[in-house]
């Protein structure tokens, strides 16, 4: 087989960098090693940016999205038993859309597989080959035979765990990275949203967050321990802590309703840099993690790709290396502003062990200035939207 772009990984940065190589007209084949189905039920983010969706638009795949998305103009931040409105919208002219990265998943695979792309699942084994130099290959197991791709170039949208970050030498590489002491516990529960808004909480115990999936399900989660085991964890201890978290002076009531769904979520902040070796370019989670709080890693993945397709396909076109050798760097500059948001988020809303009462009512005072100050609260909405300056 022999292909312009070998895409190694089927999740969103992938599968939407395969849509905009193809209407670009650059043939590219997708190497996924998990199963369709499993690709399209992974629970995971479900927050986009405005820019988000104009990608997943110029990908052709927003129609369910329009019909079925929440638009999101404001949500609430919680501190101290009470409410806080933020009126995104009304600051920045734009919002937010609630819609699972499993329906955009589920979306761009209908879309890949209906113009006929080549998509790979199950693949087994996969390995790059040659990246340093003009004409690399990918090699792997695919329903029992030994399958060999001719490409110009590898995209590694492997996520964190995936083979092409690791395929470069280690010293040739710099990882910053940064773990913290606490996990999210997020479950999936069929119960209708008490309003169509995210509510962010900042209790002494921990983080609580409270946001939607569809008008009848609402996703939630909690700030954890480490360590923590699922069996500790059944639905009723959940929802005691969820109301204990998110109740309000005014007497906040929470439906609960059954679980369809839990699992942990790690909190990481993580950068490879740069995010090329040879003709390997790594974008989305190969390259960077955020922590969830900032619900940004969806939404860089999705602008790195965009980065990548508009540098490949210049390329193709001109023979002119000048974008995929500004690649790099121009991604980081906004991985790096949201690794700011997302850090800034976490470090506002979580109970750090070992915090002291002075460190703990300094969050507070923060909350305070960012509700109370114009000017602090359009700097915050502008990062929230993925609006960063320079
Ligand atoms: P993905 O989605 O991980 O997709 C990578 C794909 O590559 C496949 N793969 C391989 N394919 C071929 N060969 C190999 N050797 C391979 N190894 C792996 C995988 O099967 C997969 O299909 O990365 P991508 O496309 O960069 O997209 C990034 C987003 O998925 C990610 O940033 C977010 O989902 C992060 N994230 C969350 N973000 C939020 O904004 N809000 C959330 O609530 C939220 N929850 C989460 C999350 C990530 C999680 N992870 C990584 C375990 C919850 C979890 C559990
Ligand atoms: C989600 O809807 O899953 C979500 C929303 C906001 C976050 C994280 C996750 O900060």
């Amino acid at each position: 087989m022999r292909t312009q772009v070998a895409i190694v990984g089927a999740g969103p940065a992938g599968l939407v960098l395969g849509r905009l190589l193809s209407a670009a007209g650059v043939e590219s084949v997708i190497v996924e090693a998990r199963d369709r189905r499993y690709v399209q039920q992974r629970v995971r983010a479900g927050l986009l940016e405005p820019g988000t969706v104009e990608v997943l638009a110029e990908c052709g795949v927003d129609g369910r999205l329009r019909r079925e998305g929440m638009p999101q103009d404001r949500f609430d931040l919680r501190f101290a038993g009470r409410s806080h409105r933020v009126e995104v919208a009304e600051l920045t002219g734009r919002g937010m859309t609630v819609y699972g990265q499993s329906e955009v998943v589920k979306d761009l695979i209908a879309a890949r597989l209906e113009e006929g792309a080549p998509l790979l699942f199950a693949a087994e084994d996969v390995r790059l080959h040659g990246v340093q130099s003009a004409s690399p290959h990918v090699t792997f197991r695919h329903a029992g035979d030994e399958r060999r791709l001719d490409c110009d170039f590898v995209a590694g949208c492997d996520g964190f765990h995936g083979v092409s970050r690791r395929t470069i030498p280690p010293d040739r590489l710099r990882v910053v990275e940064h773990v913290y002491p606490f996990w999210w516990l997020g479950i999936l529960a069929q119960v209708p949203p008490p309003a169509n808004e995210l509510v962010y909480t900042r209790h002494d115990d921990g983080l609580a967050l409270l946001t939607l999936r569809t008008p009848e399900r609402t996703r939630l989660y909690i700030q954890c321990g480490t360590d923590e085991q699922l069996e500790n964890w059944p639905a009723e201890r959940i929802w005691q802590v969820l109301r204990q978290r998110l109740a309000t002076d005014d007497g906040f009531e929470l439906r609960d309703g059954p679980v369809l769904e839990k699992g942990f979520t790690h909190l990481r902040s993580f950068v490879t840099e740069p995010m090329q070796y040879g003709r390997l370019f790594l974008a989305g989670d190969a390259a960077h993690i955020v922590p969830p709080a900032g619900a940004k890693g969806l939404n860089l993945a999705i602008a790195d790709v965009k980065v990548l397709a508009a540098a490949l396909a210049g390329f193709f076109a001109t023979g002119d290396e000048t974008l995929l050798g500004s690649y790099s760097a121009t991604c980081l500059r906004r991985v790096w502003q949201t690794q700011r948001f997302s850090w800034f988020m976490t470090s506002l809303l979580h109970r750090f062990p070992g915090a002291d009462a002075f460190e703990r009512r300094l969050q507070v005072a923060q909350l305070e200035q960012i509700v109370s100050s114009p000017e602090t609260q359009l700097s915050f909405v502008n990062s929230y939207i993925g609006a960063y300056p320079g």
